[in-house]
């Protein structure tokens, strides 16, 4: 019933009530992503802990299943059938008024090891990451469809901030006035980090789509698990879009601020130029 009711409410919200970005230590953000930014920056990491980072829509949720599978796959039917990704894998930095912060979330989890989202531009995630040296994944996409992506979630969530005309909404891309900055400073600060932080793979989910069990199997490297071949590539296809799309407890179809009718969460999830080179 309450579901329900947030439900009603989040839709009803028009674009009045949407957030205004404003410049937070340099970086473009809203209030639901600072307003908690005292108790996240305190975060007590663990060791195992595990950090999935991106920009928004570069693959975050891919990743994250991924990881999920690969740790809990053989978790119970009924947890994996009513638990969805975002509370399984919780949004450290997320603050929506009327629903559980991202970071209690993650207090609440009681999985080892501990699954994290975070959008956090990499000067802003809080010291005990660094200090427990935790492993951190962090996943670039291109930026033509890093964007198109961004603008059709802007769209449909009504939490984020309205994205006006497609030809404003460009401009200010490549200003980098988006919730978390500029797409250019995420991706290359994070790559600069890999300098002096070792426990950070890079991936790009270009290469996810390419070939989807290669990167599995990076990643497991990565995370120091040997799983067999059959495994990865069972792992692969149930990851695969299709099987994603029809998930609801992957597909985000239960939250309840963003509005499917306008856009699903997972549209097209494909490479541009493949789609071109296919057509030729
Ligand atoms: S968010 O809101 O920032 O956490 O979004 P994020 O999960 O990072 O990115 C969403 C985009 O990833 C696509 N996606 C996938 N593509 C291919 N295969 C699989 N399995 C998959 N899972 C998620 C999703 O469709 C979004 O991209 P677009 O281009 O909008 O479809």
């Amino acid at each position: 019933m309450l579901k329900v009711l947030l439900s009603f409410f989040f839709v009803q919200m028009d674009s009045t009530l949407r957030p205004e970005l404003f410049d937070f230590h340099g970086v473009m953000m809203t209030h639901y992503f600072t307003d908690n930014w005292n108790n996240y920056q305190n975060f007590q990491a663990r060791p195992d802990d595990i950090l999935i980072a991106t920009y928004p829509k570069a693959g975050t949720t891919w990743v994250s299943y991924i990881l999920d599978l690969l740790y809990f796959g053989q978790t119970s039917t009924a947890q994996k059938t009513s638990t969805p990704i975002y509370e399984r894998v919780p949004f450290l930095e997320f603050a929506v008024p009327g629903l559980e912060t991202g970071k209690d979330l993650v207090d609440g989890l009681s999985t080892s090891p501990r699954l994290i989202k975070t959008h956090l531009p990499v000067q802003f995630i809080p010291k005990s990451f660094w200090e427990q040296n935790c492993r951190i994944i962090y996943v670039a996409r291109n930026a033509k469809d890093n964007m198109v992506s961004f603008f059709h979630f802007d769209r449909m969530n009504k939490v984020e901030p309205d994205p006006g005309e497609w030809s404003s909404f460009f401009q200010r891309f490549l200003d980098g006035k988006m919730v978390f900055g500029s797409w250019y400073d995420h991706v290359n600060n994070w790559w600069k980090k890999k300098e002096s932080y070792s426990n950070l793979h890079y991936m790009f989910f270009e290469d996810l789509v390419e070939n989807t069990g290669k990167e599995i199997e990076k990643l497991c490297s990565f995370l120091g698990l040997s799983p067999s071949a059959e495994e990865v590539e069972t792992l692969s296809s149930s990851v695969q879009f299709d099987n994603m799309k029809k998930d609801k407890m992957a597909n985000f179809s239960t939250t309840p601020f963003m509005d499917f009718k306008i856009s699903p969460f997972m549209r097209k999830g494909l490479l541009n130029n493949r789609l071109i080179q296919e057509k030729t």
